[in-house]
């Protein structure tokens, strides 16, 4: 038996009993936060203060679980996975947290008996919305599950003073953006500030050879990095894991020397630089720019969480050579790469491990998930501008380029092959090709969806397969937590689930699959009254948020029909604005008795363009002005509704994907390397209109393809499509009449002055790279199939609970079971 370290073990013991969770219980707490904590007082406490008090109360319970969580980590030493991620997109926690703990009831009553509605202190909370979209989303629902399933996980990010920009529309319908200064709502509850875990990063400098393949990397500049951490509770459990999020820090607060100089703009300039490099997260996804601060972003953040991981396994005491089977380290894309020269810097200058021994146990230790294969985003760093930051790991990144040229021998003769391998790209100036660098320092690269996955293995890592055999190329479907997108956004539903299947709410939520049961109750006519009847009021929900935010009454009897997602070419909002356009005239060229007969919709867009895309900022423009058009036409205003919602976040969409009635994800097919939203609106029961593409495809599997409305080209068709558009081109005018006619009807000013629109129209007039013109007449005609199936509400009701019956596979529970079972080689453990 351990002998207790330190006073009286009584007292100790009795004192650490751990918090009480009766109600009464809850209001003690949350009243002491409000006078010792914020110093406040119940008369001047509004919801503001009472979601600190109540926020600070819960953050107590997840502590002592988190306290207990990694204590039972460090004595147990299990092997650990991480997942370094440049994006988390959390959402808020206040909802989440007390749901996770069971205790969303108990916290409900108690601010009720202190004057408070849980409802309105739970929107005081600010998004943390430290993520772009889809990849950063993905990392917050395999947070939820790695918690929940009781795995060693932690997550390693960067902590962005300033989250993703906040959208606002101008008088003239265009996007504008502001800062999100996302901490500035007061303390963070949700953090943990460790001044004592700091470590020193340099940059510059100079890296001098020694004998052999070692190398001292020294000079430049230093700064640092400290820690804050972000409790992640599981759901139905106590395991609570860790987000660790660096700052940046100057190394020594100000610069002194030139303090005392009287150079007070340089001293502060100096703190302003190392500050910088955490000071705002980079808002574009799917392009890169290749500037300076990006990279520093990405070294500073992996070289942090690596000297982080590396003290955590000499703890143990272990030899290095047992590194891997005390760590695995999964990369969200690419741009934690330079992890992998970074740990050969640890490996060769500062433990000694000869080069080959080194890269053994680097490709032992990381995992590369892909999530595009668009051509512009795969990462690319020109050489100088590494040799000048990263100068040491120019030279490892050139000892593997070396080491990878003499292996690929094995394939003389073909030079091309060659080519396109290598880890350096030729050119002026040369540049570093990070997926290929990530590729051959992994274990495994995986895609995110099954034709994703074959696309990565037909096309951009196809040398590679042919070089490392299949097996190193797998798939891991995407997953969404259904704690959070379902129970947390719809709880209606979930309750229904609950009384329906006669079982606790967490059996469903713990085993996604048990949502099958629902299939027994698709033709029983009360069950469907009741499943309709709480879609109704989601949409009434939604309906209230728009009236109270932006002042818009909404028809809730139309059909819901929801596009939300990044704005990107490929993605398509083009396709959905012109479709709406298209039904707008066809309604224009009705009678009035034939209107009468149409079933009404309202058609929503949100999603953020990224500040520096001209095109995708027009698209948004265009559904703005369209909107201010079809919404006051007196003719069409009761049949059809357009709305653009400014602002788009996780917040967000909790409220809109459980109103929707049918969903789009309508990329151009091969493009949309998974989607998760879709999964997302299943699991609500709203259908898909969509295209075959990334998820959308194994969700037709399970759902059954007389349930999902399937419309466009498929993937192989697309190369070729394209090609005919370069060197066969036919004008738009005989290939979609149709089409033709919507951009003419917005290049000659009906939705305000068409010259604004024109380079957006000529995308598609000329080399129509994502197929509008292709698409087109197959789009309309399943939305008109959309229409005809929602006529007959029984059997679309039916439709949406068979949908959501079959969303088993889509739980992120699922995913991280596979990556934790196929690629990291970890287990379940928790503390008693
Ligand atoms: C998305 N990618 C995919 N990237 O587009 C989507 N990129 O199909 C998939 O479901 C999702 O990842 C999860 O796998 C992104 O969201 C980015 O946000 C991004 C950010 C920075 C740089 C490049």
């Amino acid at each position: 038996k351990e002998k207790w370290p330190k006073g009286d073990e009584k007292v100790w013991r009795t004192a650490l009993r751990g918090l009480d969770t009766d109600v009464p219980s809850i209001t003690k707490s949350v009243v002491n936060h409000v006078q010792t904590s914020l110093a406040r007082q119940a008369y001047n406490l509004d919801n503001l203060g009472a979601y600190q008090a109540a926020a600070l109360s819960v953050r107590d319970n997840l502590i002592l679980n988190w306290n207990d969580t990694q204590m039972h980590y460090t004595r147990k030493a299990p092997k650990r996975a991480y997942y370094l991620s440049l994006e988390f997109l959390m959402g808020r926690t206040l909802d989440n947290a007390l749901l996770n703990l069971g205790l969303k009831d108990k916290y409900q009553e108690g601010v009720h008996q202190l004057g408070f509605n849980l409802e309105d202190i739970l929107e005081q909370e600010r998004d943390a919305a430290l993520g772009n979209g889809g990849l950063g989303r993905l990392a917050a629902c395999y947070l939820d599950s790695s918690a929940s399933q009781e795995l060693p996980v932690w997550g390693y990010g960067l902590r962005y003073k300033y989250g993703i920009f906040q959208q606002l529309i101008g008088p003239d319908g265009s996007q504008l953006e502001a800062p999100d200064p996302w901490l500035q709502q007061g303390d963070n509850p949700w953090e943990l500030p460790r001044l004592d875990v700091t470590y020193e990063v340099r940059f510059y400098g100079h890296a001098e050879r020694l004998d052999g393949m070692k190398a001292i990397w020294s000079g430049g500049q230093e700064v640092v990095a400290m820690a804050y951490d972000t409790m992640i509770p599981g759901y139905d459990t106590k395991s609570t894991n860790n987000l660790r999020l660096w700052e940046s820090k100057p190394k020594r607060g100000f610069d002194l020397q030139s303090f005392n100089a009287g150079d007070y703009e340089r001293a502060v300039e100096s703190s302003n630089s190392a500050e910088a490099i955490t000071s705002v997260l980079y808002p574009n996804d799917h392009t890169t720019f290749g500037k300076e601060l990006r990279l520093k972003q990405q070294y500073f953040w992996t070289a942090a969480s690596l000297a982080d991981i590396m003290r955590r396994f000499k703890n143990l005491g272990k030899p290095i050579t047992e590194f891997p089977d005390y760590v695995a380290i999964q990369l969200n894309d690419t741009h934690p790469t330079l992890a992998i020269p970074e740990l050969m810097r640890i490996f060769i200058d500062e433990e000694d491990v000869p080069w080959d021994a080194a890269w053994q146990l680097v490709t032992n230790t990381f995992f590369f998930t892909n999530h595009t294969v668009l051509p512009e985003a795969l990462e690319k760093w020109p050489v100088p501008l590494m040799q000048s930051l990263l100068p040491r790991h120019m030279q490892i990144i050139f000892d593997i380029h070396y080491l990878h040229v003499a292996v690929e021998k094995k394939f003389p003769g073909d030079r091309d092959k060659f080519a396109r391998m290598s880890l350096i790209e030729e050119g002026y100036p040369q540049q570093v090709r990070m997926a290929n660098l990530a590729c051959i320092g992994s274990r495994k690269v995986n895609g995110v969806a099954e034709l994703h996955s074959e696309l990565v293995r037909t096309t951009i890592m196809k040398d590679f397969v042919d070089y490392y055999g299949i097996s190193k190329f797998a798939n891991v479907t995407n997953g969404i937590t259904p704690r959070r997108w379902l129970d947390q956004c719809n709880p209606g539903l979930s309750k229904l689930i609950s009384e329906t299947l006669k079982l606790p709410k967490a059996a469903f939520l713990k085993d996604l699959f048990k949502l099958e049961g629902l299939l027994k109750f698709v033709d029983d006519p009360i069950f469907q009254k009741k499943w309709a009847a709480i879609k109704q009021s989601n949409k009434e929900r939604l309906a209230h948020y728009v009236e109270t935010t932006l002042g818009l009454k909404i028809n809730t009897h139309a059909m819901f029909d929801v596009q939300i997602k990044r704005l990107h070419e490929y993605k398509r909002q083009t396709l959905n604005i012109m479709g709406v356009i298209h039904r707008y005239l066809t309604l224009k060229d009705m009678t009035p008795e034939q209107r009468k007969t149409v079933n009404p919709k309202v058609v929503f867009f949100a999603g953020k363009a990224a500040p520096g895309y001209y095109i995708a900022k027009l698209t948004i423009r265009l559904i703005v002005n369209a909107a201010r058009i079809i919404n006051s036409d007196p003719e069409t205003k009761d049949i059809l509704q357009l709305y653009f919602l400014p602002d788009y976040s996780v917040s967000l969409a909790e409220v809109l994907i459980p109103a929707s009635d049918i969903s789009q994800h309508i990329s151009t097919a091969g493009t949309e390397a998974s989607g998760t939203s879709n999964m997302k609106f299943c699991l609500n029961g709203g259908l898909l209109v969509g295209t075959v593409d990334g998820a959308n495809i194994e969700i037709a599997e399970e759902v059954g393809e007389n349930n999902v409305f399937f419309f466009g080209h498929l993937t192989p068709a697309v190369e070729d499509l394209r090609y005919q558009h370069m060197y066969h081109a036919v004008p738009i005018e005989q290939k979609c009449p149709p089409l033709a006619r919507v951009l003419n009807e917005v290049s000659a000013g009906r939705f305000g002055d068409g010259s604004v629109y024109e380079p957006l129209l000529n995308t598609i007039r000329q080399h129509d790279y994502y197929l509008l013109t292709e698409d087109f007449d197959s789009y309309i005609q399943a939305l008109q199939l959309v229409d005809e199936a929602y006529q007959d509400r029984t059997e679309w009701i039916k439709k949406s609970i068979r949908t959501s019956a079959k969303m088993g596979k889509f739980s992120s529970d699922r995913a991280i079971q596979d990556y934790a079972q196929e690629y990291w080689n970890i287990e379940s453990t928790k503390p008693e």
